[in-house]
């Protein structure tokens, strides 16, 4: 029992302390005295990849604060330094004493998120002064990623960067791009040009919208541009289905489509559609250092109807004794599969890849929470899983009962708390979340109710925050009324920014309809 307190008051002082931090600190003990925060400071470091962060700290922190810094090759106020016995490569230890602030880690990664964490210490310190502190940190899942939808509604470079740049801030490390689906075709493709200057053509929302889509050099400044905050890119190129657009450009590989979704797929029947498929992910893959690739697999059934009357497709049944068209599909995807292994790289795919039985091992995203099984069928094959079930983790799902813009399922969405209380066994149908194979989890935000950059942004905020803080912490430190107080702060970032986010702390005192 008297343990029991000890922990307790620790517990709620270090929660307490570190009021400003999002995702909150895995441990956090204050010390006696404060930090009190000059109007410049000096920044050192010995290691040139630790010191190479520093131009981008002091812009955020300059952003943020009136704090100036400048670096010194002589011992500065706060010090960088490289600590071999920090193994985990995205730990660090944050010390604050009254005279000095040292960032330790045992690589860069590790190094910049010590200085995300110094970097909103600053901003929340009110009263000038840190309170002293010893933190030590890392995160609870490799994975925390957030997948962006960009052919139902294209937003652009300018946008991308500020959301990785709030990513970075929040400790998220991976972006998957979703590049490709039926309104747009939005990756320039030098062997298939004509697959950005018609298939770029049109959104969701307009079919006749000009045509909107990434260069290639675009793709490479955008990737460089995450890399420099710790952000993997991961592409997206979506087959069979949601392949329209390519189908407007290239028909010879169409596999036809519904009445509802026309062209809706690739055509598996054709060896010339594998040879255009792969002349496109080799192209890709050399865009982005990833080992992933995510060739989606998701929903084909909403427009593989017509499959069964290309004779191309008949034959494939027959040689390949596919029962059905599920059958089909799976041939598809093992033969994708097949050259993605040969690219070197490793496939990711939405759940409906587990039933093909690849014994490429692909790497799965669980996204239909009515579907538990598929989750536990992907975690019996062995394979790695990320889990982004469409709730609480679809972010294209209202956040407040009365909000219109967004989507609901048989009546349920996504508020913040549900954002928060992720990961737990009530979401995965009972399924065990502390399987290792369970490497993290990720937001997913499709975009067909999303027209412009401030409907994009007030899906993604707040609740981006909660993500991180469910990608980061551990269960035992999380919680919700201690995250909404450190929300202050953070809405006071949002805002300097210049986001668009809801705010959910007065929603009382909103309207009924608050998205732009
Ligand atoms: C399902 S998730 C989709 C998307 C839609 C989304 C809308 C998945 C793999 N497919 O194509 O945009 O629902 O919420």
């Amino acid at each position: 029992m008297f343990y029991r307190l000890i922990f307790c008051f620790f517990f709620i002082c270090s929660i307490s302390q570190a009021q400003t931090i999002i995702p909150l600190p895995n441990s956090y003990k204050p010390d006696n005295g404060f930090f009190k925060i000059p109007e410049s400071i000096t920044i050192s470091g010995i290691e040139k990849e630790f010191t190479k962060l520093i131009p981008a700290f002091s812009t955020s922190v300059q952003k943020l604060s009136s704090l100036r810094i400048t670096e010194t090759t002589k011992n500065g106020t706060i010090r960088l330094i490289r600590n071999p016995k920090i193994t985990g490569r995205e730990a660090y230890r944050l010390k604050v004493n009254p005279q000095q602030i040292t960032v330790e880690a045992g690589f860069p990664d590790g190094c910049f998120y010590g200085l995300q964490s110094l970097t909103q210490l600053i901003h929340g310190a009110k009263t000038g002064q840190i309170v002293c502190c010893e933190m030590v940190d890392q995160p609870r899942f490799e994975w925390r990623g957030m997948m962006l939808d960009e052919s139902r509604h294209f937003f652009g470079m300018e946008e991308v960067k500020k959301i990785l740049n709030l990513m970075s801030l929040h400790k998220l490390n991976k972006f998957h791009w979703h590049l490709t689906d039926s309104p747009g075709w939005r990756i320039e493709i030098k062997q298939y040009p004509l697959l950005t200057t018609l298939g770029a053509k049109g959104n969701y929302s307009n079919p006749e919208a000009d045509a909107k889509f990434y260069t290639q050099n675009e793709i490479a400044e955008i990737v460089r541009y995450a890399a420099d905050r710790f952000i993997e890119i991961i592409p997206e190129i979506d087959m069979p289905g949601h392949a329209t657009a390519a189908a407007k450009a290239y028909p010879e590989f169409s596999g036809g489509g519904s009445k509802k979704f026309p062209d809706f797929t690739f055509n598996p029947g054709k060896e010339g559609t594998y040879q255009f498929l792969t002349n496109i992910l080799k192209e890709v893959t050399t865009l982005f250092p990833s080992k992933f690739i995510h060739i989606g697999g998701d929903e084909v059934s909403y427009g593989n109807q017509q499959w069964v009357d290309f004779p191309e497709i008949q034959s494939l049944m027959k040689r390949e004794n596919a029962k059905d068209l599920i059958g089909v599909e799976h041939y598809f995807l093992k033969r994708m599969a097949d050259s993605i292994q040969k690219l070197g790289k490793t496939m990711i795919g939405w759940d409906e890849v587990v039933s093909a039985g690849l014994t490429t091992h692909p790497r799965v995203m669980w996204w239909r929470q009515d579907q538990p099984k598929m989750l536990d069928l992907a975690l019996k094959s062995g394979y790695e899983v990320i889990l982004c079930p469409r709730i609480p983790l679809y972010f294209d799902f209202v956040q407040a009962e009365s909000h219109k813009a967004g989507r609901k399922w048989a009546g349920k969405f996504a508020p913040i708390e549900s954002v928060y209380a992720f990961p737990s066994e009530e979401f995965t149908g009972g399924i065990s979340i502390s399987n290792p194979l369970i490497k993290g989890l990720q937001a997913n935000l499709w975009t067909e109710t999303m027209q412009t950059a401030e409907n994009l942004e007030f899906m993604i905020f707040p609740r981006l925050s909660a993500l991180a803080e469910s990608g980061w912490t551990n269960q035992e430190v999380k919680s919700f009324p201690n995250f909404r107080d450190r929300m202050a702060t953070m809405t006071d970032i949002y805002q300097k920014s210049a986001v668009h986010f809801f705010d959910f702390r007065n929603s009382e005192k909103e309207s009924e309809i608050t998205e732009l």
